[in-house]
């Protein structure tokens, strides 16, 4: 049996259908702060913006599954014409019948510190509504985050036109004593962004939450959680799978077999995690896990290698490899890849993992 690698990364890659964020508020409301703070390699600042109007660009970044629709000018005097830009774009995109070019969810950033908000925000959030678009009000430069007045205005006033209000702080604030500007009394820290997170994951639509998941920075907690649990998705499937592949039992010699679905369970498991979707990422990563050794070899050693991982199943090799088997071992293959990568992106400073570094631990691990 040949294995086609090319194939099995291909099949990984086009699963993955890119997420397109709206991203609307007032000039200087802290829209790209927000976006840097929650998307990998400070996605407002490095990515390329495409304009499609005078005030509305799309921001694109070579890698990442994920566009930026970021608008300006909600301010009274520009607000017929953005908002009629912003319909049009709605229009446009949301009534096509691909669904991976529609506007998934719309971010509408309004300053808590100004302690208003305008019609014209209400008017927005009422169209997006209207067509079908996940909502969520996003109060920027949040000082409180408890007993807010402002927070309970905006929850009631759009309460049927949105999905959720959230309070975030996207930078952090060194706060100064009064009297001496040079005396250091205390830093306000980033706040409010996990559950702006969370909130987004729920409500985007399920086809894209792989696509958002990847995009995510793991400077936040929420962040590895959600990659994290996407990532267990993976490999429940995976497992499934190779139980089917092996309900005619395999004989050892043959475990190669299992090949295909495991490397396409890893490719899918470090896509969720935040790998570049770019299929040269992939080959390399890939690559540096199972090496040149030939399909064969690797399929006998990553069995070999796991099985020694599980207590009173070792005794199968020479033997054949049966439905259960298989599933104990794409599962726990799958597990300490996921483990790896979590423990690799919470330990992470720039807010991105390396796989390569990932393909190595999770080698040395299950030693092949
Ligand atoms: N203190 C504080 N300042 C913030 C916060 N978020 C953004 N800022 C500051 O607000 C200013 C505007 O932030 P941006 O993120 O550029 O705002 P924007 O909405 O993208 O602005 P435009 O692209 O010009 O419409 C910058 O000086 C930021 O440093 C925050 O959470 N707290
Ligand atoms: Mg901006």
């Amino acid at each position: 049996m040949n294995i086609d690698l090319n194939a099995i990364l291909n099949d990984a890659v086009k699963d993955m259908p890119i997420a397109n964020i709206i991203v609307i508020g007032k000039t200087g409301v802290g829209k790209s702060s927000l976006i840097n703070s929650v998307f990998r390699g400070d996605f407002a600042k490095t990515g390329v913006g495409k304009p499609v109007t005078d005030n509305i660009k799309v921001i694109k970044k070579p890698g990442v599954p994920l566009q930026i629709i970021d608008t300006q000018g909600l301010e009274v005097a520009d607000y017929e014409k953005t908002k009629s830009n912003i319909e049009n774009y709605i229009n446009q995109h949301n009534n096509s019948d691909q669904s991976e070019n529609y506007v998934h969810l719309a971010w509408l950033c309004i300053n808590d510190t100004g302690k208003r908000y305008e019609a014209a925000e209400l008017d927005i959030a009422k169209y997006l509504i209207s067509k079908g678009v996940p909502v969520i009000v996003v109060l920027t430069k949040t000082n409180a985050f408890k007993n807010n007045e402002f927070a309970d205005e905006v929850k009631k006033a759009f309460k049927n036109y949105s999905h959720a209000v959230c309070s975030t702080r996207a930078l952090s604030e060194v706060i100064y004593d009064e009297d001496d500007e040079d005396e250091v009394i205390g830093v306000r820290k980033v706040k409010g962004i996990d559950e702006l997170i969370q909130l987004s994951y729920e409500v985007i639509p399920e086809v894209q939450k792989k696509a958002f998941s990847n995009a995510l920075s793991v400077k936040n907690k929420k962040a590895l959680d959600i990659k994290k649990d996407q990532a267990s998705k993976e490999v429940l499937a995976a497992t499934a799978l190779a139980a089917a592949a092996a309900a005619t039992p395999v004989p050892f010699s043959d475990a190669f077999t299992l090949v295909p679905i495991q490397v396409g369970m890893i490719a899918k498991i470090s896509y969720t995690f935040g790998m570049d979707v770019s299929k040269a990422t992939l080959t390399t990563m890939v690559t540096s896990l199972i090496g040149a050794g030939g399909a064969v070899y690797v399929g006998r050693a990553i069995v070999t290698g796991v099985l020694k991982m599980i207590p009173g199943i070792g005794s199968v090799v020479g033997g054949a490899i049966s439905a259960t088997t298989a599933s104990v071992i794409t599962k726990t293959l799958g597990d300490t890849y996921v483990l790896v990568l979590y423990k690799l992106a919470a330990e992470s400073k720039s807010g991105e993992i390396d796989f390569e570094m990932a393909a190595k631990l999770l080698k040395s691990k299950v030693s092949f």
